[in-house]
Parts: C-alpha cells; structure tokens; sequence
C-alpha cells in the first residue's frame, strides 16, 4: 500500500518543499553524529550495567577487589561519556528533526518500524542525559528513584537504538563512502558541515576537559564544571552526605558505641571503640569512587574485616551485610561479596590520612575496600551481619 500524495494545501510551513534550507540537516553528518553517539552511549551503556551488577548482583555475578582502581575508571568513563553525549545528541537532534516532516510519513513496515522505535530512542535519550547530569548535580526533580528509572530507561533506549542501527545501516554505508563533508556546501551560507562538526567536538571536548578532573587527577585544576573537588572537604575530600543529614550525630558520637559482628557466625563480638584500637591495624591507599563519577584517593587504617571475621569464626566464603547507624536513606548498608571481604585492604577504617575520621567521614568507623562503588564503603558502621 503506497501512502497519496500530499495534498496541494498541505504543503505549507514545515511540509512545503525546500522548507529547511540549512546544508547542516545533511544525511552524512547525521550519520557522523550517529557514529559518534553509537559509541558514547554503548560505552556508557557497558560501564552502567556493570555498576548496576556491582550494586546489585544476580548470584552468577562475583565482583573481584582486584584490580582496587577498576571501578573509578569504569563509572569515571560512565559519567564522562554521558556528559560527552550530551551535545552530541543536541546536534545529532538538529540535524535530522526536519525529517520528522517528510512525506511520505509511512511507506512500508519497515519504515514504520523505523519510526516507532524513534520514539523510544529520543526519549530515552533525552531522559537519560538529563536524569544523570541532573543526579551528578544532585537534584532530583521527579518522585521515581533515579536508580531504577536510568537503568530501565538505558535498556529500552538500548533496544531501540539496535532498531534504528539496523534500520540505518544502509544509508549509513552509502553516506560513509560518499566522499567529502563539503558536498552541497556551495549552497545556502552559515556555518559548514566540516566547521559544525568543529563546533560540536570542541563543545563535547570543553564538557568532558571541565568536567573529568573530578575523577582524573591531572586535569583536576581545569575541573571548573565538576560537581564536585576531589581534595575539597573535611580531611581532603568531599562529603555528599553529611553525619547531619543521615541524622548520626549523636549516635555516632555515643561513647557507648559498639560494632557488632553477628549472623552465621560461631563466635558473636560486641566491640568498643577501643577494642579495635587494640586490635592489629593496617594501612591502605584506597579511593572513594562515587557513582556521581568524582573519585578521591585516601591513606586508610583500620582494622582488617577478615581479621573480625576470623575472631568471629565464619566460614571462610561469607558475605557480609555492614549496616550504620543511620536507620533511614537507600544507603545506610551495604554487601561486601567473599572476595572483597577476604581482601588484606578492606578495613573497618578508624583513621584516614593520619586522623581519626572527620564524623562526615564516618566516625567512629567506616567500611572501606578496593574496587567498590563509593555507595558501597559504608559510613557510621555499627553492626557487620554475616549471610
Ligand atoms: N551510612 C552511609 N554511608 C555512606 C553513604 C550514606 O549515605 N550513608 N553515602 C555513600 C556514598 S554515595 C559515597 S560516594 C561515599 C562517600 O560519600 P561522602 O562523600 O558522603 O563521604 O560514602 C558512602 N557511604
Ligand atoms: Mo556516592
């Protein structure tokens, strides 16, 4: 079935015939754009999934502490991907919107295909850059948990990306061995294709140059459009969540604290503050490295978790539950798998550079291990729960 025409009337505004005039709505920069769009999102797409098994894995899945900086470079890339996406995507938008206006609107299945899975695609797009760029701000304009909304949300535009690849693969062949940017550039004025796309990497370059020094020490002095500096908090690094806002101040500031080392375990301890200090402590550099994408490197001391395992008699496979004080907010316990909590670095950390830990740091104690999420290195702990 071949759609009519359009009718004589119809053709006005967007729809009359040489209504978008700009050499920039070009087939081969749409496809340029979409090239590099394809591999920001599926590295950004890789590195958020792995970050969603970390945090929440299926029994197949087993998080290694080894190498301990994998994890900052995984979700350092995740977030500069998608700030990198973001005007690519403005761009990609710009070029092709005129052929939202094209006629035939449908001409076979698909194409029809074609254009439902746009739906999904841009706006699946759109709302994961604004709903990560709006979390590493931290601002949360809507009621869903970001969490959970991004990740479905990545799977769908995912899906409808694969659709629109497939659809695409064609033209995008016959664009690419076209030859030149400047074809057509002999008509209309402004900017050229080749100095668009100038425009476009310079704008994705500034973005990524001003923003990954929150998690890439040597442009850290260039870092104006980080959210957050690494070296600037109590101690030398920041605090997204103060002892305040989790409500602790005065539970962990109780002299009556006890961290107890309970569940599958042979041997329960209740232990003081100063129970832990007698015990053997040890020293590891180990960063902070959020899921916002800033990361930040400390000296850590504190007393081993297999150590208080081993005095707890557990199996030698246990995974732990570490829980804080905090008795409300998503973060207030976090999973330490077998292999982080045999690892000689992960500590229940009771000093940080040289200091008892600042009390948004976490005092008295905090969990802290090699290759985890920052959500993950539970503050204010007070009870380890051996599963
Ligand atoms: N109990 C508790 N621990 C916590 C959090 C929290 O909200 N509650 N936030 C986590 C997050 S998101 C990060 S990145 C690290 C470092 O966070 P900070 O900047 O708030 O110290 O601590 C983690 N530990
Ligand atoms: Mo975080």
């Amino acid at each position: 079935m071949r759609m009519p025409e359009l009718p004589e009337r119809m053709r006005v505004g967007p729809l009359k015939e040489g209504a978008f005039t700009s050499r920039l709505h070009s087939e081969r920069l749409a496809v340029l754009l979409g090239l590099a769009l394809g591999v920001s999102f599926s590295i950004c797409f890789i590195t958020g999934v792995l970050s969603h098994l970390i945090q929440d894995p299926p029994s197949w899945f087993v998080w290694p502490a080894d190498p301990p900086w994998l994890y900052r470079v995984t979700q350092g890339l995740h977030v500069a991907t998608g700030l990198a996406s973001v005007p690519l995507l403005v761009a990609k938008l710009w070029t092709v919107y005129p052929r939202l206006w094209t006629w035939p609107v449908l001409e076979d299945v698909t194409h029809l295909v074609e254009r439902v899975s746009l739906v999904p695609l841009v706006a699946g797009s759109v709302f994961l850059l604004f709903t990560g760029v709006a979390d590493i701000a931290l601002w949360y304009p809507w009621r869903f948990f970001f969490t959970a909304g991004h990740y479905w949300a990545a799977w769908i535009t995912m899906g409808a990306l694969v659709v629109h690849v497939g659809a695409k693969a064609t033209m995008t062949r016959r664009a690419l061995t076209r030859s030149g940017l400047e074809g057509g550039d002999e008509i209309g004025g402004g900017l050229t294709r080749r100095g668009f796309l100038g425009v476009v990497a310079a704008a994705t370059g500034l973005i990524t140059v001003s923003t990954v020094g929150q998690t890439f020490k040597p442009l850290s002095r260039v870092g104006l459009f980080a959210p957050r500096r690494p070296s600037f908090g109590p101690q030398g690094f920041p605090v997204n969540k103060s002892a305040f806002s989790a409500g602790v101040l005065d539970t962990a500031r109780d002299p009556g604290w006890r961290l107890s080392v309970e569940g599958k375990v042979d041997n329960p301890l209740s232990l003081s503050l100063d129970d832990l200090h007698t015990l053997p402590q040890h020293e590891a550099n180990l960063a902070i490295a959020c899921v916002e994408g800033w990361s930040a490197s400390a000296r850590w001391r504190g007393v081993r978790v297999a150590d208080l395992l081993d005095l707890a008699r557990t199996s030698k496979d246990a995974t732990v539950r570490v829980e804080a004080l905090q008795d409300r907010g998503l973060y207030r316990a976090s999973e330490v798998n077998r292999l982080h909590a045999r690892h000689p670095d992960t500590l229940i950390a009771l000093e940080v550079n040289g200091e008892t830990l600042h009390i948004d740091h976490g005092f008295p104690a905090r969990l802290i291990g090699p290759n985890r999420p920052g959500v993950m290195q539970t503050k204010w702990v007070s009870k380890l729960v051996v599963l």
